[in-house]
This record gives structure tokens, sequence and C-alpha cells, in this order.
């Protein structure tokens, strides 16, 4: 249960190697101009800011080993610091929050946060990221993390993936409208629940955040949340790389994660969290860092409304 105030760490992990569009990098700044300590403040969250990673601009970088994981080794480095930086933010007490940078980011928080408690995972997002680079169309990791720290596909530059870090039983995607052909027969053959948007719209999101967070909690203590900016529709979000039309509304994003608050608010459940995928370079007037912002102290506060 949780009584006292808590205290959250913000760790920005300006990664941009895991997507194609440029610009991804500049998105834990953003979300930072964007206030979210305030944000968090004003939630009743005490805020802390680890400041950024050290990330390899992709300048500095050979040109990818592989076409069918691009950067795999750089963004192996990156994931293994932000898992130390993770997994010793829990041992403080706190919450980490990984700020990204895309979405390969969630390797590291993930694979960090599940090293000491078995956890489950809600993952918010258009797409369901469980390409692995043997599927994948565009090579891009941040297509994959997923099926990384589920156990699904061979990740050679991935020691840790050897021993699944999640179990798929308890790792739910949540607004999916864009799965790829061999990612939508692979997560029909795994053990991942798929909440599409047609659930959202035919159910209410509250109602499908209820049966994820059973499914997430299920014989476990604890969950990860990952928040994939494009989850939401691009008319709301617009500063992503990978817009997909359809996607939930403001209001439904809100009530989601205020679901998640809730639950956690009786049971002391969270235990980690991502706000991925904002590009500002796609922006318009860093609306979508704004957006972050927001929902992460509907995620974190303690305050309905
Ligand atoms: B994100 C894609 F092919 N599936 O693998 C791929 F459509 O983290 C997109 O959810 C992945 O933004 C999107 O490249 C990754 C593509
Ligand atoms: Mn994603
Ligand atoms: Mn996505
Ligand atoms: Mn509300």
């Amino acid at each position: 249960n949780r009584s006292t105030t808590r205290t959250v760490r913000l760790l920005g992990a300006p990664l941009d190697l895991g997507a194609d569009r440029r610009g991804v990098d500049i998105g834990p700044r953003a979300i930072r101009y964007a206030d979210i300590a305030t944000e968090l403040e004003t939630a009743g969250v005490r805020c802390t800011d680890f400041g950024d990673l050290r990330v390899p601009r992709l300048e500095q970088c050979d040109a990818p080993a592989t076409a069918d994981a691009k950067y795999i080794d750089e963004i192996a480095g990156v994931t293994a610091e932000l898992a130390d930086e993770v997994a010793d933010t829990i041992a403080d007490g706190d919450v980490p929050i990984a700020l990204g940078g895309d979405h390969a980011t969630a390797m590291g928080t993930i694979s960090g946060a599940a090293r000491a408690a078995d956890i489950g995972v809600l993952w918010f997002d258009a797409h369901g990221d469980y390409n692995t680079p043997d599927t994948s169309p565009s090579g891009n990791v941040h297509g994959m993390p997923l099926a990384a720290v589920t156990g699904h596909g061979e990740f050679d530059a991935l020691d840790w993936t050897a021993t699944p870090t999640v179990d798929p039983s308890n790792t739910v995607i949540i607004g999916a409208r864009r799965l790829d052909d061999a990612e939508r027969l692979a997560l029909e053959d795994s053990e991942v629940t798929v909440f599409t948007m047609h659930d959202i719209d035919e159910r209410g999101i509250t109602a499908v955040v209820a049966d994820a967070l059973d499914i997430a909690t299920d014989g476990v203590d604890e969950i990860h949340v990952s928040l994939d900016l494009d989850w939401l529709d691009p008319t709301v979000a617009p500063g992503v790389g990978t817009p997909v039309r359809g996607g939930v509304d403001y209001r439904e994003a809100h009530a989601a994660l205020e679901c998640v608050a809730n639950r956690d608010r009786d049971a002391g459940l969270l235990r980690s969290v991502d706000i991925v995928e904002v590009n500002p370079i796609l922006d318009r007037d860093n609306r979508t860092a704004e957006v972050a912002a927001e929902l992460a102290a509907s995620l974190l506060g303690n305050r309905i409304a």
C-alpha cells in the first residue's frame, strides 16, 4: 500500500539509433521543457532528475553491421547502462521514469526493473514492437523491444535475452492498430495479450485497462508501464516518428493511466515507467511533449480528476 509520498527519478535516454526518423533524441529535453517536474509535483509526487545517459551519436557510429537489427551493439550498450540506473533507482526506493528516445529504450528499463522482482508489462502503443531481427521489415530496433524482453526471437547482442525478462503471459499490448503480418502471427502464437483499438471502441478504455491490469498482475507483485506517444491519435500527439491514425484521444489516455494509478494506490503496483518516441522535430509547439508530461502526472499522481 502506497501511503507515503513517492519520489520519481527522471532518467533521460536520448537514444535515436533504434528509429529511422531523426529527432527523437531531443525528446528528453522537450519533455523537461514541457515541465514534467512541475506536473508531477502538482500531482503530489516528488520529482528528481538524474540527467541524461550518454548515448553515441549516429554520426559517430560505424555503418550498421547488420541490416536485420541496425545499431544493435550500440543499443545493447546504452540499454545495459540504463538497466543499471533503473535497478539502482528502484533499490533506492524511487520510481524510475525513462524519458526516450526511441522505444528500444524499454529493453533497458524493463531488464533493470525485472532484476529483483517478477513484473508484468503494460505496453501502450499503436504498434506491437514484437518484431525480431528475422521478421522486421525495417531493421529498426524500436520495433523489437517487446519481443526481446519476453524472450521471443534471437538477439545475439543482448546477453540478458537468454533468460526471458518478463513472462509473456503477464504482458499486455493496449491500443494496437498497426501490426506487421509476421508480427501478428507471432503474437497470435505467443502468450502476450493484445487489446486493439477495436477492443477499446467496443468495450471502452476503462474496461480494457481493468482487464489488462488483471492479466499483467496475475501472480506478480509489480508492473512496468511503457508509454509510446504514438499510442495517441496523431491529432493529439503529432510529434512522433511513426504516427498511425485512429488512436486514443487525450481523455481516453488520461482515463487509462488514471485506472493504473488507482490500482497502484491500492496495491503499490507501479515499479517503473517509460515515456518514449516524442519527436520534437516533427511536433507542433511542443504539444506532444506537453501531453507526455501531463500523462506522467495522470499515471503517477495522487489525485483523481
Ligand atoms: B514504435 C514497424 F514496420 N512495425 O518494425 C517496424 F511498421 O516503437 C514500426 O512502436 C515499428 O514506434 C514502430 O519497423 C516502433 C514498421
Ligand atoms: Mn513503440
Ligand atoms: Mn509505436
Ligand atoms: Mn480522470
